[in-house]
């Protein structure tokens, strides 16, 4: 397997008590599950959301209304400013409930977000693949992302390449991600 492109930087082990983490942001976090439409068809997004931040962010067609960052995030922030020299002022935490969740390809492209965004990710809970496609060669990576790891996603990461979580027939258990951004309106 080739490495990942440089614009995909993968720091393991990141994230200090990645399991107490995931049982709180269980429990506090406001999760829901929408309906989003592509190409005229809705349907339930296979995975439960939460977006936190300032600012309501709308995509696949569904507006998504601002929960505050909760301190426990908020110092987790800070942190990955320092790390990643990028700024962030929002989170859109997904969990996949089980191995029938997933996400398809995508890049974090809205308006909003500005050109060649950074987006710091964290994973928490059971191991699983994360897929990355390049749109001009078609070239793919697989990556697994355990819980407690950092992948920043910078430059042309969101211009140039797709990324997804594909769903596993492998039993797992719930996996949680925390895709930091920043919203620029
Ligand atoms: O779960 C992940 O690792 C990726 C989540 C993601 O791509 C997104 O929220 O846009």
């Amino acid at each position: 397997m080739t490495d990942l492109p440089e614009c995909f930087r993968h720091l393991p082990g990141w994230v200090d008590a990645p399991e107490r983490l995931f049982d709180e942001l269980v429990e506090q976090l406001d999760w829901e599950q929408n309906d989003i439409t592509i190409a005229g068809r809705t349907s339930k997004t296979p995975r439960l959301t939460c977006w936190m931040g300032d600012y309501a962010y709308t995509y696949s067609g569904v507006r998504n209304e601002p929960r505050p960052l909760p301190p426990l995030l908020a110092g987790l922030q800070e942190r990955l400013i320092a790390e990643s020299g990028a700024m962030y002022n929002s989170c859109l935490a997904n969990l996949y409930r089980d191995g029938r969740d997933s996400i398809g390809y995508h890049s974090d492209n809205e308006p909003e977000l500005g050109d060649r965004p950074t987006i710091a990710s964290i994973s928490l809970g059971s191991r699983r693949a994360f897929h990355v496609k390049q749109l001009a060669t078609g070239q793919r990576w697989t990556l697994e992302l355990g819980a407690g790891d950092l992948l920043i996603m910078g430059d042309e990461s969101q211009s140039d390449y797709r990324h997804a979580v594909p769903k596993t027939a492998r039993p797992v258990g719930p996996r949680m991600n925390l895709t930091f951004r920043h919203f620029q309106v």
